[in-house]
């Protein structure tokens, strides 16, 4: 029987979309730049969660295609897509039982994921789903200095007698996105509060294969995470593949791994950063990386009016040019 993970091997090459209501301040609050990474905003610029869900209702994708962004990575060379269904922030863009969602909060009302999981079916490019597990909405978490007033949101501490009941909402959003969405892969992120344990990952891992037992998840599903090398702690849970960030490991690994990086220096859309790698760096990149066993799991991040930044298209544009007269696509 072959692996579970073999189409995942195959691939080498996928495209990371962080995409959520930090795409709206785009890294300036209250006319000031925030620095850092735009999809924490809510944490850098120590927003109150009341005034977060402010960027709902300013969320209105109208631009979004889902066909066109899946042609993109397509004639990229890529072969699956991962889209954060919740970041850090605990927004979902996918039509959830829950709330605080794209359906449910936005003047959009229209799912997002439904009709890209769609159009990657269509396309034949595998569709995917990165989850994260610290939530800086819900109420079970509350920020490390317990100030909800200047909340300092990384990391979450857990209030008690309030866990069993997060688990239960992530598993519900899980089930959601393994089932209806029919995710291939979940991609997780945020385990890094010290009341998320190992052993919560592996039975949450479990819990997921009983479901659909070909599904693909990362090693953050774990707390053994050796920092940015992204792989895990050789004595504790590493789901099925290492994750390391903005890093390409010195040499190939005897383990999955596939690492993730962004085109400029931010995960979600930042207006002010242009500070953009050269098509050629990311190619070199692709390079290196398939030559020692790894996956490329590059990133975009869309604009809060459903589309790709023009420097982003521009360099899958070469990047797929020079997959084709290379022959690897
Ligand atoms: C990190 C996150 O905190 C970033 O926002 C981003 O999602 C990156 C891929 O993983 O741990």
């Amino acid at each position: 029987e072959p692996s579970r993970m073999q189409w995942w091997r195959d691939a080498r090459f996928g495209m990371f979309i962080h995409w959520g209501l930090y795409a709206v301040p785009a890294g300036k609050y209250k006319g000031q730049e925030v620095a850092g990474i735009s999809e924490w905003i809510m944490q850098r610029a120590k927003i109150t969660r009341s005034d977060y869900e402010k960027f709902a209702p300013q969320f209105n994708p109208n631009s979004f295609d889902a066909d066109q962004w899946v042609r993109i990575a397509k004639d990229a060379g890529m072969k699956y897509i991962v889209i954060t269904s919740k970041h850090h922030d605990g927004f979902c863009l996918f039509d959830s039982q829950t709330d605080y969602d794209i359906v449910d909060a936005t003047p959009y009302g229209k799912d997002l994921l439904k009709p890209l999981s769609e159009a990657c079916q269509r396309q034949g490019i595998t569709f995917c789903t990165y989850y994260s597990i610290m939530d800086w909405h819900h109420r079970s978490q509350l920020p490390k200095n317990g100030d909800m007033a200047k909340p300092e949101w990384n990391p979450t501490k857990m209030v008690e007698g309030e866990k069993s009941v997060y688990v239960d909402y992530m598993k519900e959003h899980l089930r959601e996105l393994v089932v209806d969405y029919k995710t291939n892969v979940l991609w997780f992120d945020g385990e890094w509060p010290d009341w998320w344990t190992n052993a919560d990952g592996q039975a949450l891992y479990d819990w997921l294969l009983d479901l659909n037992p070909k599904l693909i998840v990362n090693n953050r599903v774990g707390a053994g995470r050796k920092g940015m090398s992204g792989f895990s702690d050789e004595n504790s849970f590493a789901g099925d593949f290492g994750t390391p960030e903005q890093e390409i490991p010195a040499t190939g690994v005897d383990s999955d791994w596939e690492s993730c990086m962004t085109m400029n220096g931010s995960w979600g859309f930042k207006a002010s950063d242009t500070n953009w790698k050269s098509s050629e760096t990311l190619i070199r990149n692709l390079i290196d990386i398939a030559s020692k066993g790894g996956n490329y799991l590059l990133n975009i991040g869309p604009k809060a009016d459903g589309t790709f930044p023009a420097a982003s298209v521009e360099r899958l544009g070469a990047m797929g040019d020079w997959m084709r007269v290379n022959g690897e696509s």
